[in-house]
């Protein structure tokens, strides 16, 4: 139950305290959004559960990458600028800055919220492009880049990973409407998409038996309680992987072990669980092949290409404005 303040005021004064009370408020059930699971601690699971045996995801898009890089950088109009949303390090990115740069100068544009990833990103490609970081959204970063385009600069813009899957359909089918509208005819957009495969591997790979994804997702509580004042107990709550055939996600979950009352004290805010009682914390959309294709055309992009892993059914796809 929220005790004060309002919610307007309280977003813009701290934004992660109005996002928790209002989720942790929603019904029919409670939620957290997922872009907080990234603090350090977040950001190392996740560097964790990259190469986790039951993980294949980051494995295939780095394969696919390292594949489709050459037949990429000859299909683009040169002179190129990179822009790639959601970098981090940018490791997977240096092959296609590789290929690339052997065809002329090439400007990268990596965004990302996290400083020191861009920081480490901005030293290891520094060989292959002139970097230009940007710690912005997305859509912010991606507009600053547009602007900065040279006359008969052709635009690549890169969304790997799989990120988009962590949109609502809705939300990414918006977000590739505002990518195309940002780029001109010439512009591309290579984006990965995990694809559908079977259950037990899907679930397994967020519920890995040494636990590394259950910490990532109680982290969020942890973040919660060491930024916001909140008393939740960590032990209080199971990590849960579920599949949602309608939605054809994974959903991740924390299962509240007993009937529980926690305050979060930066947002003025307590609430009860039941025993059982989850809050929903992220969800991993999984796509068809042709899902994406369609998407693209809806988003007013055409689907130029399209490459596939095999061992881990991924896909790389580069839709071209
Ligand atoms: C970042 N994102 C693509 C990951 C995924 O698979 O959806 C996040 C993740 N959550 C749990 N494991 C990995």
């Amino acid at each position: 139950m929220p005790l004060s303040g309002s919610l307007s005021t309280d977003r813009e004064l701290n934004p992660f305290a109005a996002e928790v009370r209002e989720g942790l408020s929603w019904q029919p059930r409670k939620q957290l959004p997922c872009q907080y699971f990234y603090d350090a601690t977040g950001s190392a699971l996740y560097e964790a559960i990259t190469v986790l045996p039951e993980y294949g995801l980051t494995r295939a898009d780095t394969r696919v990458i390292r594949r489709l890089a050459p037949a990429l950088s000859a299909r683009m109009p040169t002179p190129v600028a990179v822009v790639e949303l959601g970098s981090g390090s940018g490791a997977k990115t240096r092959r296609i800055l590789e290929s690339l740069a052997r065809r002329g100068p090439v400007d990268y544009y990596p965004i990302d919220v996290s400083a020191s990833a861009l920081a480490r990103c901005a030293q290891e490609m520094a060989a292959f492009a002139d970097v230009h970081p940007l710690a912005e959204s997305y859509m912010d970063g991606l507009r600053r880049a547009a602007d900065a385009r040279l006359p008969g600069q052709s635009l690549l813009v890169l969304f790997l990973g799989s990120t988009i899957g962590n949109f609502e359909r809705p939300a990414a089918q918006d977000f590739l409407g505002q990518v195309r509208a940002s780029l001109l005819p010439g512009d591309a957009l290579l984006l990965g998409t995990d694809l559908i495969k079977p259950l037990a591997r899907m679930l397994l790979a967020y519920d890995d038996p040494a636990g590394v994804t259950a910490a990532f997702n109680r982290n969020l509580l942890g973040r919660i309680n060491r930024e916001l004042g909140g008393n939740f107990v960590l032990r209080n709550f199971a990590h849960e992987a579920r599949w949602d055939p309608i939605h054809h996600r994974v959903e991740m979950h924390l299962r509240s072990l007993k009937a529980q009352r926690v305050s979060i004290r930066a947002a003025a805010f307590e609430c009860d669980l039941r025993k059982d009682e989850t809050i929903w914390t992220e969800s991993c959309h999984k796509f068809h092949p042709e899902e994406v294709r369609e998407m693209a055309a809806a988003a007013g992009f055409e689907c130029a290409a399209q490459w596939l892993d095999d061992t881990w059914p991924f896909a790389e796809s580069l839709l071209t404005a």
